[in-house]
């Protein structure tokens, strides 16, 4: 039986979620078991400084070096805009040395295997970059939904690490969350379309909540902001609803997000959808990250 059926029902409903969130002990890893508790209750932590201030500028630019990489765009690993600038990178884990190095920092795989409570894998990474008064809104969502309907993910036993590579503030776009959201399950309305995610600036379009689904949450658990400066970081579950205005900002913003999931939630056959999504957006090889 499916405990997370989506996009297959002419109504939306709201399930309780019937997985843990925190599935190894709460001593074991980087974490302190304050903050395992807190993620636990709220489906998110906030890290104020999970890299130094220089390590965001190194990333930063290094992220600035892969937009400029026409092959990347050749293999589908770019999302552009419609002035035809490169607004993601996909995989950057996989081009780039530095990235790789960084989903290997005990700082970030140590908090995922204490979360997760078991080695992890790369699920899908990706920078961002939204310009100055660039838009770049994400609508509100829950990525266990399209993981589980896309992907193929078993349960919702992965984390995201949303890293700002420059300082996120309510005016440029930062990451939200509706804090304890997570233990809620929204099951969407609407047939995975085919091959959609070829979109050219890969907008989601099936397994967005409705609007009074939407609504009950809100009400239930607020909205909270992620701010802080370049180096902070958020990590959320993989059931969390979030979203992000997009940039009103005079100044260009740029994030990494980061996904790990347990090697004991390898992704199978999709829920929801004819064929998984390429590699790039859903790992489907469970190598545990070392
Ligand atoms: O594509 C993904 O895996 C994630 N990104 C978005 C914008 N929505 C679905 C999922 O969370």
């Amino acid at each position: 039986m499916d405990e997370y059926p989506t996009r297959k029902d002419r109504a939306p409903a709201l399930l309780y979620r019937t997985h843990p969130t925190v599935w190894g002990p709460a001593d074991d890893g980087p974490c302190t078991s304050e903050e395992v508790d807190s993620y636990a209750a709220g489906g998110y932590l906030r890290l104020a400084e999970l890299l130094s201030p220089d390590e965001a500028r190194r990333y930063a630019d290094e992220f600035r070096r892969l937009r400029g990489e026409e092959r990347l765009a050749e293999q589908g690993l770019t999302a552009i805009d419609d002035d035809g600038d490169v607004r993601s990178v996909y995989d950057v884990h996989r081009i780039s040395d530095a990235f790789a190095e960084l989903v290997r920092d005990p700082r970030i795989v140590g908090r995922a295997r204490q979360m997760l409570g078991s080695d992890v894998s790369v699920h899908q990474t990706r920078a961002t970059f939204v310009p100055a008064f660039g838009g770049g809104e994400v609508p509100w969502h829950s990525c266990f939904e399209t993981w589980h309907a896309e992907d193929g993910m078993p349960a919702p036993r992965a984390v995201a690490f949303s890293i700002a590579l420059t300082d996120e503030t309510v005016h440029n776009g930062a990451l939200m969350v509706m804090p304890g959201s997570h233990k809620t399950y929204v099951s969407c309305v609407g047939e995975t379309p085919e091959d959609h995610y070829l979109d050219p600036e890969k907008r989601q379009e099936a397994g967005l909540p409705d609007r009074s689904s939407l609504s009950i949450l809100a009400a239930k658990y607020g909205i909270e902001a992620m701010t802080g400066p370049a180096g902070g970081a958020t990590l959320f579950d993989a059931n969390s609803m979030h979203g992000a205005g997009g940039n009103m900002a005079p100044t260009p913003r740029s994030s990494l997000l980061v996904v790990f999931n347990s090697v004991e939630n390898g992704c199978a056959s999709p829920f929801s959808a004819d064929e998984p999504r390429p590699e790039f957006l859903g790992a489907r090889d469970p190598e545990p990250v070392r």
